[in-house]
């Protein structure tokens, strides 16, 4: 697919390429309204997402990787085609660490500028995991930022698999923040083996180590920054479930590429097919999709 070449006209709008951290290529996304996105050829990773007044939307660590096979610490991951440690793949799957193909950009009829990017089955993933299949990730941005992954089956047996952003959402303080819109819901706690139990608080608080999956989530939901006096809406498409993560003191000194002090200013929240994986037939076509909105 002919890649089309933007200039950004009057600096403002439209697509460009360049190298980033390590020398990684990158695709930088402009929008109109000041908005703008850094999107690394690597694992297809939205590293930055800035409002029109250039603040820094997404938390990414500053002690992240940047190499090839390892997986960036921050922003958003594409998880695919495994969730966590929950099958025989390295952990939250290989799209992650794979260097995508870019395959189109420009501007959507609605104004938003684009670009998708691409990662099909090859001998490597195919040692891994015996399926053909092709993955279209598109990112969106206007005055919101939409993620939206297309799967398609392009072999001759069926496949099962789960996709998840992993977004990591910067905020203020997390003492002083809150994930609404999961009262009411079943949820399974990561740090309990899985047990499971009903969410029972209107505002999800942080206090510690919080690892758990929200089953069957409505499609809006969002995140209270108090520390910033700012407000997250999240609103997402064939995705039904939504994970919670913050590692707390004890996991974030454990954690490599991952500030011992910055689990204070990052939420993860994260919506994904987990806990009832799709199916996927030949030919067939599946599509998950999130958006995001920054208020304050
Ligand atoms: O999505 C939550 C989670 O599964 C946590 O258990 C934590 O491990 C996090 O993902 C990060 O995983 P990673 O492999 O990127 O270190």
């Amino acid at each position: 697919m002919k890649l089309s070449r933007q200039s950004q006209p009057n600096g403002r709008a439209g697509v460009a390429r360049d190298s980033g951290a390590n020398g990684l290529p990158r695709i930088i996304l402009a929008h109109p309204s000041g908005a703008r996105v850094e999107l690394c050829r690597h694992g297809a990773h939205v590293t930055s997402w800035k409002n029109a007044r250039g603040e820094e939307l997404l938390f990414l660590s500053q002690k992240s990787w940047f190499e090839p096979g390892r997986p960036i610490r921050g922003g958003i991951p594409v998880v695919f085609p495994q969730f966590c440690d929950d099958g025989p793949l390295p952990k939250h799957g290989f799209a992650r660490t794979r260097t995508w193909t870019p395959a189109a950009t420009g501007t959507t009829p609605d104004g938003e500028t684009f670009a998708t990017l691409r990662l099909e089955a090859d001998a490597e993933t195919l040692r891994l995991w015996p399926f053909r299949f092709t993955l279209e990730y598109t990112v969106l941005l206007s005055d919101r930022l939409t993620v939206r992954l297309a799967v398609s089956n392009a072999g001759d047996q069926p496949f099962r698999f789960q996709a998840v952003f992993h977004t990591y959402f910067r905020v203020g303080d997390i003492r002083q923040t809150g994930v609404f819109g999961l009262q009411g819901l079943e949820f399974s706690d990561s740090l309990k083996a899985g047990a499971r139990a009903c969410e029972a608080r209107e505002l999800v608080t942080f206090a510690g180590e919080t690892d758990r999956i929200y089953i069957g989530a409505s499609d809006a939901l969002g995140i209270h920054d108090g520390g910033r006096g700012r407000t997250f809406s999240i609103s997402k498409k064939g995705l039904p479930d939504v994970v919670v993560w913050n590692p707390w003191i004890d996991k974030a000194q454990r954690m490599e590429d991952f500030g011992d002090e910055e689990y204070q200013s990052m939420v993860c929240v994260e919506t994904g097919n987990i806990v009832a994986p799709a199916t996927l037939k030949p030919a067939g076509r599946w599509e998950g999709a999130t958006s995001f909105f920054s208020e304050g």
